[in-house]
């Protein structure tokens, strides 16, 4: 007989094929989100449990235990530009992104280049629940319950060479699901890129949910990068390929506007942007601004990695 009773099935078989199941299970979660999106009358305000929960998260290092902003404020007070450059667009319009089946690829400067299925890519790797601060270049601020993985450690499984000092992001290009790439307002696709040595610190995730379940598309499904002491546009959403390279990658902020929006990006109270100041800002859900801190509040954690540069020049 082949059929094996449930007692002679070895502890490690039974706990692969259900964590298999339950990732399977998490993507066809964002499958369906993204459908109900679609339907008229869902979609705008959805809850939170229109979300598919994802298993098996443990609480990660760096957390804040500061009040995380409401899921609702969070989905539906967005930047992406892609569906629109309004703050209520993306949650209205982003229902056309298609997330699964969904594949990343990783190339440039690896060993091991190659096109990996998101199911794959996450499958390895433990997911944690972060719980970050994040401040947009504009002033805002949020507390967002990220669930992802440490970029570094999925970097690592490419291994990486050593000519590679930078790593550049790419957002997906397809202008019949991402219907604001029609107008010129940005170079499309959208792009980012980290210096190799912040690619890898242990703050820096790739995020595949937010509040315990599959990110909403309008907070950039099923794939979005999240570097804490950085504006939130380094945060770059629905990630198709990431390519480490030997130069400093060309980034979309950059590109539009070189004079606002430098390579580095880091929350620095004391260098204002050209046409309003950094050094306060508004969580939002508050009514009182309260102060920007260095690094984002990251500081003791990332500020070495800066040490030798003058951040005004490098902003
Ligand atoms: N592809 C893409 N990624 C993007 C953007 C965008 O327009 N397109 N906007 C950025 C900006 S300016 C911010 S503030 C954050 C917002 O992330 P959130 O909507 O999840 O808060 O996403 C960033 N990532
Ligand atoms: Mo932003």
């Amino acid at each position: 007989m082949l059929i094996k009773t449930a007692t002679e099935i070895p502890t490690r078989e039974i706990t692969d094929e259900s964590l298999y199941l339950k990732r399977r299970k998490f993507l066809m979660g964002a499958a369906s989100a993204a459908g109900a999106a679609l339907l008229p009358g869902i979609g705008h305000g959805a809850t939170q449990d229109a979300y598919r929960q994802l298993p098996d998260v443990r609480p990660g290092p760096f957390g804040t235990d500061e009040q995380p902003t409401s899921f609702e404020d969070a989905s539906s007070y967005n930047n992406f530009y892609e569906f629109g450059t309004g703050k209520s667009d993306p949650e209205r319009r982003a229902g056309s992104l298609r997330t699964d089946p969904w594949t990343l690829k990783v190339g440039g400067e690896v060993g091991k280049p190659g096109v990996i299925g998101l199911e794959s890519l996450i499958a390895p790797h433990q997911l944690e629940e972060r719980v970050y601060r994040m401040r947009c270049v504009e002033a805002w601020s949020m507390v967002i319950p990220w669930v992802g993985i440490p970029l570094g450690d999925l970097l690592t499984r490419f291994e990486p060479t050593s000519k590679a000092k930078y790593v550049s992001f790419q957002t997906l290009f397809d202008p019949s699901q991402m219907p604001g790439q029609r107008r010129n307002v940005l170079d499309w696709p959208y792009v980012e890129g980290l210096r190799i040595d912040e690619a890898m610190h242990p703050l820096t995730i790739l995020a595949v949910g937010m509040y315990g379940r599959v990110l909403p598309n309008q907070n950039g499904a099923p794939l979005r990068l999240v570097v804490p002491w950085k504006y939130g546009f380094k945060g770059i959403k629905s990630i198709v390929s990431i390519r480490l390279v030997e130069k400093e990658p060309p980034t979309s902020w950059n590109l539009s506007a070189p004079h606002e929006y430098g390579f580095y990006a880091n929350v620095n109270p004391e260098v204002d942007h050209p046409r309003w100041s950094q050094k306060r800002e508004r969580r939002i859900g508050e009514f009182f601004k309260r102060k920007t801190l260095p690094f984002n509040g990251y500081a003791e954690q990332v500020a070495h990695l800066y040490q030798d540069m003058d951040l005004r020049a490098n902003y």
